[in-house]
């Protein structure tokens, strides 16, 4: 389930209410993720169906940034191995756990690794966008898309 939030969608004297209400129903996620306007993913395991509500705030402070996505080659061929590259910026107190690597934009990741880079085949030729997602913990990721063209 994805639902999106817009801002600014107030009219003279009117005023929306900056909470946002979802509900799960009976259905327990294994994961909910929440994307905040600044680019934070805010993960959260497991939550709970209940009669409270779970309220969820932007955690504070600063988080990485993925600066730039280099391929080698920068224009590869349809079936050419590709090797992918993040430059990213991280607060000086975070340390990142690792990197997940969308290259079909499934939704599903296809690699995960420690270092800032991946490899990747492309099958097809035609304008690929490219999912690239820093781990920061457990609790938190930041994303970047990119787009490829392989001919
Ligand atoms: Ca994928």
């Amino acid at each position: 389930m994805i639902r999106e939030a817009e801002g600014a969608t107030s009219s003279h004297n009117q005023q929306n209410s900056p909470f946002l209400h979802f509900g799960l129903g009976d259905r327990a996620p294994d994961v909910l993720e929440v994307r905040w306007l600044t680019g934070r993913i805010q993960i959260l395991a497991k939550p709970r169906p209940g009669p409270e509500p779970l309220l969820v705030e932007e955690p504070k402070g600063r988080f990485a940034e993925i600066t730039s996505v280099k391929f080698d080659p920068p224009e590869p061929k349809a079936g050419e191995e590709v090797s992918a590259k993040a430059s990213f910026k991280v607060p000086a107190a975070s340390r990142v756990q690792g990197f997940a690597w969308d290259f079909d934009m499934d939704n599903r990741f296809e690699a995960s690794t420690d270092k800032s880079e991946a490899k990747h085949v492309f099958e097809k030729p035609g304008t690929h966008l490219v999912r690239v997602r820093i781990l920061e913990s457990k609790t938190s990721s930041v994303e970047k898309g990119i787009l490829v063209q392989v001919k």
